[in-house]
């Protein structure tokens, strides 16, 4: 009777008509402080397409979710455990069905996001690491060993001898293919190998390996890491928050000093270490009378190739042929980054203004590979002329309109010319009227561990002398590494460009990757100029000295690993201690949304930075386990995790973790010391 009565009330109210009630949209002014993305949002409106910023309006985050405490590992759950207002009152008794605590579901889920995100890195070097192989056996005839001296510098990491000794004595040169064949089978069995550990632990400082010697972190492969965490986090398995963070920093140390960092090597050898070179930013980048293509992803192995394709005469004739003046190639997220650092392409913009790029009306092709994209970009494409091009055998949308074209490295330009072609036929179906805004920026781009070297090194003494002399004089009081996404839970750039300012403001000098780079890019701070506009006078001295950026863009996320190798290479050049965590260092995600981030961050932290992410945080929901990362890890590691969304607090927790580590290197009387000569100089041009 009681069901009778329910069922009753239901259709009832299915009856009753509803009041019409309006979608409720973003505020553009709101939800960016880059105004070629407030054009377009409004833009998007007029027109009646809605995009992530208006879907962030519509729909609010999962209380329960957002503070990591919600477990579905099992058919039993969800089993939801939010922390309430009185929960701190007495002993936190929340368990779930299976007596789960806050802190091992918290824990859980975190390390499954380590898992996500150390996947998502490694895998992309994995399909790296076999181009690489099908190069080597000589299978794969478009792409070719760019840069040898790379080859030489990675091959002993992996044990590859790159001389050989003849029988009387004589050292001569290896046959670089042979190298390039040991190296890349090496690496390629990074993934699974049945013993030993990953060999790129070693180039770390050695005070660093022996903690995570000690801590038992050590990662085995890169896959088995990954498995494992999945494994643990079974239902039933590791239930100890403490032990699961341990198997998620393994997994995140596979990424850092693994993964990641064999992609970034790999890509190096075959499409050329970055170096400095000139380039623009965001939307107004793209050029209404030119066919306009949009690369979008991550991998550089397919955009590589688009981008020989578009530079061809034949196909420049080819658009010319069809009314276009010529092709106009932009980048959007990490893939945008990568052919910006080698070839100056300019990004269109960050992660959010994807689908802003399709509302310009003048997208004649986005071609889209691996992670970070919007499904809704399927929908957004159905109301322009433009082709949505899906291009990665493991990631396809199920919307009618988008075509796929599966690349192969067997017949790379084949495929590559094929998607320009398409592009360049679809120019002529032009149909919304074209908006594009008018607003880009100047930036240089693609620094490195090498450039940083060129330009920050010293000619006699260590490598990185310049470097650590001015940390040491106290005119740079620090480094930074501010790297991530935008979320459209937070007003976009506005954290990384807050954050950005503040820092370089108070002398400390910014590498940059990802998003952050790209909204760096946009706000014009990739530029030697902007140090006498934004930066203290000690770095801004150093800056004009040097001619260099006080932000240095040092490519995609998986490019982190040119952070960490800069650091090393900081400790090397001496002066700063003999460790990560002893360097006035700090690190920053501001406006993260990515399970890759959690696993950067993670990496980071047992590497031995002090970690701080903005927005939200996914373990609040589970204090003892939160402790745990943000204070208790230190004592392992050297680095910590810390939380704060309000920029101008978040770059001063920073700028206090440097002058902390300063203080204990005793170089912070240097630092005081400038300070008065800048004041005195005031005084004298008063
Ligand atoms: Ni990084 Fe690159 Fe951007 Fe975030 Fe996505 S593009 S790999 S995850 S959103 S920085």
């Amino acid at each position: 009777m009681a069901e009778e009565t329910k069922l009753k009330k239901v259709v009832v109210a299915d009856k009753e008509p509803k009041a019409e009630k309006a979608a409720k949209v973003a505020d553009p002014v709101g939800a960016s402080i880059d105004i070629a993305t407030q054009q377009m949002i409004k833009r998007a409106q007029e027109l009646g397409i809605d995009t992530v910023f208006d879907r962030a309006e519509a729909m609010k985050p999962c209380n329960i979710g957002i503070q990591g405490t919600c477990c579905k590992n099992c058919a039993m759950g969800p089993c939801r455990l939010p922390l309430t207002k009185s929960a701190g009152d007495g002993p936190d008794e929340r368990k779930g069905l299976c007596g789960a605590t806050a802190n091992t579901i918290a824990a859980r889920n975190f390390i499954r996001m380590i898992a996500g995100g150390a996947a998502a890195h490694s895998d992309h070097g994995r399909g790296v690491a076999e181009v690489f192989m099908a190069v080597a056996q000589g299978e794969s005839h478009d792409y070719k060993i760019k840069d040898v001296n790379k080859l030489l510098a990675i091959a002993p990491h992996y044990g590859v001898e790159t001389t050989v000794k003849t029988e009387d004595g004589q050292v001569l040169d290896r046959d670089v293919n042979e190298i390039a064949l040991e190296v890349a089978q090496k690496a390629l069995d990074e993934w699974g190998k049945a013993e030993g550990e990953l060999f790129y632990l070693k180039r770390a400082p050695q005070p660093l390996y022996e903690k995570w010697k000690k801590a038992g972190v050590l990662p085995r492969n890169i896959d088995r890491e990954i498995v494992e965490i999945m494994h643990r986090t079974h239902m039933g398995v590791d239930q100890d928050y403490k032990n699961l963070i341990k198997q998620g920093t393994r997994a995140a140390l596979a990424d850092g000093w693994g993964g990641s960092m064999i992609a970034t090597d790999l890509q190096d050898v075959l499409f050329g270490t970055p170096y400095p070179l000139q380039s623009e930013a965001n939307l107004g980048i793209m050029k209404e009378d030119h066919v306009n293509i949009i690369i979008h992803g991550h991998e550089p192995i397919l955009s590589e190739m688009i981008v020989a394709a578009a530079q061809s005469q034949e196909m420049i004739d080819y658009a010319k042929s069809v009314g276009a003046k010529g092709i106009q190639l932009g980048g959007i997220c990490c893939t945008g980054n990568e052919i910006l650092q080698r070839h100056g392409v300019p990004p269109a913009g960050t992660y959010l203004q994807q689908e802003l790029a399709i509302i310009t009306g003048a997208c004649d092709a986005m071609v889209v590979d691996i992670q970070c994209v919007f499904q809704n970009l399927a929908n957004v494409a159905k109301c322009f002329h433009t082709k949505l091009i899906t291009t990665h055998r493991i990631a396809r949308m199920e919307q009618e309109n988008v075509i796929h074209i599966e690349f192969d490295e067997h017949h790379a330009m084949e495929d590559a010319q094929r998607i320009v072609k398409m592009a360049i036929e679809n120019f002529k179906n032009r149909k919304a009227e074209v908006m594009i805004p008018r607003t880009k920026a100047t930036q240089i781009a693609g620094f490195g561990v090498e450039s940083i070297r060129y330009h920050l090194g010293g000619t006699f003494r260590g490598d990185y002398y310049t470097l650590n002399d001015n940390i040491i004089n106290g005119r740079i009081r620090g480094i930074a590494g501010v790297v991530g996404c935008n979320n459209a839970r937070t007003r976009h750039n506005e954290a990384h460009i807050t954050i950005v300012k503040e820092l370089i403001k108070n002398d400390v000098i910014v590498l940059t990757t990802g998003c952050n780079g790209i909204a760096c890019a946009m706000e014009g701070l990739l530029t030697p100029e902007t140090a006498a506009v934004f930066c203290g006078p000690g770095l801004a001295e150093v800056c004009e000295t040097v001619g260099i950026p006080p932000v240095l863009h040092m490519g995609s996320c998986v490019d982190n690993s040119r952070i960490l190798l800069a650091a090393t290479e900081v400790v090397k050049a001496g002066g700063l201690g003999n460790d990560i965590c002893d360097l006035p260092a700090a690190g920053s995600a501001p406006e993260w949304m990515s399970e890759k981030a959690i696993s950067i961050g993670q990496y980071f932290v047992a590497s031995g930075v002090y970690t701080v992410f903005g927005v939200t945080f996914p373990t609040s929901g589970a204090p003892v386990f939160q402790n745990y990362l943000f204070n208790e890890l230190e004592k392992i590691y050297g680095g910590k995790w810390d939380f704060e969304p309000d920029p101008i607090k978040h770059a001063h927790k920073m700028i206090a973790h440097i002058d902390k580590k300063r203080k204990a290197l005793g170089i912070d009387k240097a630092r005081e010391r400038v300070l008065m000569d800048m004041a005195d100089r005031m005084k004298l041009s008063a």
